[in-house]
């Protein structure tokens, strides 16, 4: 299972090469004007966000808002795509149509993609895949990624699980299927706690599918008493399904999730979750950097791991209120 991630690492590392190469040959991005840009000196940017799910998705397109700016030399055009892959691939080919020096965007799910990321490619204009991960055919399909490791993720969070409570029944909330996230976290944590589950669904990473989810799951599998929801908003969905069930959140069911956005760690202070992982949405800056470097025909690296921590009922209200999301 490990095999399909190491092969897109791989992909990517050649993707960067060759891109670096082919930049250096064509002197720039833009078809030719010679100052890295076709609009003056502003550098212009397609931006595909896949929609507006979650604190996370909020705090992302804030950050990447903030850092895309006209003072940091980036005229931006973002498009949300509410969580919808056919809008994503329509945003795509405006981008060709209107001639980006670079397009960047976050891929809902990962599959379908191979038609349109062909016709960018055919098009000469850099991609940068952001936060999520795509599966496709295309060879050197982007020039570099930059977003967590899913994986590890879900690894910290059944670590955790494993130490304090190894005999847990588990229902795991998962993210939109078929999306990077939902696949890494649930392989990797799968890994370490599999034999736990008894049973899994989808809440599409918004807290009323989380909701929903849970209130079916309390029913299904009345003995389940910790709940692995791949992001804070469905962990606070599930809280509300397990108060309504008359349970308390963070007692009689654990709850451990991912992201760890104010409302999931107000949840933590207030022992209504138990653990949660983190993944860090501000990288808009990281993001800028990179867009510079493409444009500019510099080397840049393939793959941009964003760092993240985790966070047990140890944490204060000020940390808390000291968080930037
Ligand atoms: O965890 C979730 C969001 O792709 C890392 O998407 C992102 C995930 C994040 O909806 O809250």
């Amino acid at each position: 299972m490990q095999t399909p991630k190491i092969m897109r690492r791989t992909a990517m590392a050649a993707a960067a090469a060759l891109a670096m190469v082919s930049l250096a040959a064509c002197g720039g991005s833009d078809g030719g004007d010679g100052d890295g840009s076709a609009d003056g000196d502003l550098i212009r940017v397609g931006y595909s966000q896949l929609g507006a799910e979650s604190g996370w998705r909020t705090a992302n397109t804030e950050s990447v808002k903030a850092s895309l700016t006209e003072e940091n030399g980036i005229d931006l055009t973002f498009v949300d795509a509410q969580q919808k892959q056919e809008n994503q691939i329509k945003a795509l080919r405006d981008f060709v149509a209107q001639d980006m020096d670079v397009i960047a965007f976050s891929p809902v799910i990962e599959t379908g993609w191979d038609e349109v990321l062909q016709e960018i490619k055919d098009s000469g204009i850099p991609v940068i895949l952001v936060d999520r991960s795509v599966d496709t055919t295309v060879e050197d399909a982007y020039l570099t990624h930059i977003g967590s490791d899913m994986c590890i993720e879900g690894t910290m969070a059944g670590e955790w699980v494993q130490e304090n409570y190894p005999d847990a029944k588990i229902f795991e909330l998962q993210g939109t299927m078929g999306s990077g996230p939902q696949i890494d976290r649930q392989r990797c944590f799968g890994d370490i706690m599999g034999d736990n589950i008894l049973g899994q669904a989808s809440g599409n990473f918004t807290r009323a599918e989380g909701k929903t989810a849970m209130e079916a799951a309390l029913q299904t599998y009345p003995d389940l008493d910790l709940v692995f929801s791949h992001n804070d908003d469905m962990g606070l969905g599930a809280v509300e399904a397990i108060e309504a069930a008359g349970k308390v959140p963070g007692e009689d069911i654990k709850i451990v999730t991912i992201d760890a956005v104010r409302d999931g760690l107000q949840a933590l202070v207030d022992g209504k979750f138990n653990f949660v992982v983190e993944c860090n949405p501000v990288f808009g800056d990281q993001l800028v950097d990179l867009v510079k470097a493409i444009v500019a025909g510099d080397e840049i690296p393939a793959e941009t791991v964003v760092i993240d921590g985790s966070f047990d009922q140890s944490i204060t209200q000020e940390e808390v209120d000291a968080r930037l999301y």
